[in-house]
């Protein structure tokens, strides 16, 4: 019984990747593509953007699972092998990443950083008055683990946090959550900073155009931490620039890496990071995976799955 990992984007870090994993299931032959030993004894497969085409070379291959949040990268697999679970990543060290990304921009943006960096560069000297973070409110787009996480830190530091996602959700403490498309509108009109975190799926793509993204506060911020083609880039930098978004905060985008020609790069309202939101940590990980694997081993099911209906 093997495992083989694969990935077209972590060359640099396989071998930590390769140990972690091996800490974790001493038991098991780990080999990493395209080493990949026998192909009979394949029978779990750890990818992060593997070479597509790969997966169906293993008869006995039982699982994919992902090394990181979204598993987009897997199921865009033209020969992708039918019927098997696709498990995503849910890991505390990632989600934490996450929070401390979110948290970040939004005290960038609350506390009016950008503002007094662009001052800085004119020689002004303005004191805005502050708002505090009870009268700020901060809209949440996607409340699964990881949004969720962000939403009860922020709560904790007293802002408003309001949630919206396409069903309905229960126990999300001082969370006000609404859900559906007819809910969409209201939702964006009240977040003064909103946090996507929303992965991309046929219900997604393209949620938010100029006639949804006009319904922010004039004024208000985007974070975009959970995919990119869902807010359409042109229309975000139409509103840009009639200020009507004060500053984006860019982690995922349409198209990635960002096209040299593409001309978020050089709006001064935009800040970019090349996915780095929420990077996973090997050892981690690695744990979460091997629990998983061990599940599906004794006959349980690992988590999360992967759901077609759902998309995510
Ligand atoms: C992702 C990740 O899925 O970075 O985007 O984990």
């Amino acid at each position: 019984m093997s495992i083989i990992l694969a990935s077209t984007d972590f060359w640099e870090d396989m071998d930590v990747w390769s140990n972690s994993l091996r800490m974790a299931m001493p038991e098991m032959d780990i080999n990493v593509y395209p080493d990949e030993g026998d192909i009979n004894k394949v029978e779990y497969a750890v990818v992060w953007k593997h070479p597509k085409g790969i997966l169906k070379k293993y008869p006995n291959l039982k699982a994919i699972l992902s090394l990181g949040a979204g598993v987009d990268h897997i199921i865009s697999d033209p020969d992708l092998p039918k019927g098997l679970p696709i498990i995503r990543l849910v890991d505390k060290k990632l989600t934490h990443e996450m929070c401390l990304h979110a948290l970040h921009w939004v005290l960038h943006f609350h506390s009016d950083q950008y503002l007094y960096r662009i001052q800085q560069f004119n020689h002004e000297w303005n004191q805005k008055s502050s708002i505090q973070s009870e009268d700020r409110t901060i809209g949440i787009m996607g409340l699964g683990n990881i949004g969720k996480s962000i939403g009860d830190l922020l709560v904790n530091l007293d802002f408003k946090v309001i949630g919206w996602g396409a069903r309905k959700k229960e126990a999300l403490g001082l969370i006000d959550y609404s859900f559906g498309k007819d809910k969409l509108s209201s939702f964006l009109s009240r977040a003064d900073i909103l946090i996507n975190v929303l992965p991309k799926t046929q219900n997604t793509a393209n949620l938010l155009s100029k006639k949804e993204l006009e319904c922010l506060p004039k004024g208000s911020f985007i974070i975009n931490i959970g995919r990119g083609g869902i807010i359409d880039e042109s229309d975000l930098l139409i509103l840009l620039d009639n200020n009507h978004i004060a500053a984006a905060a860019l982690d995922v985008f349409t198209e990635e890496p960002l096209p040299e020609n593409n001309s978020l790069w050089s709006h001064p309202s935009v800040y970019i990071t090349p996915h780095i939101a929420g990077q996973s940590n090997p050892k981690s990980a690695a744990k979460t995976i091997a629990e998983n694997i061990h599940n599906i081993q004794k006959g349980k099911l690992p988590y999360p799955i992967y759901s077609n209906e759902n998309g995510y």
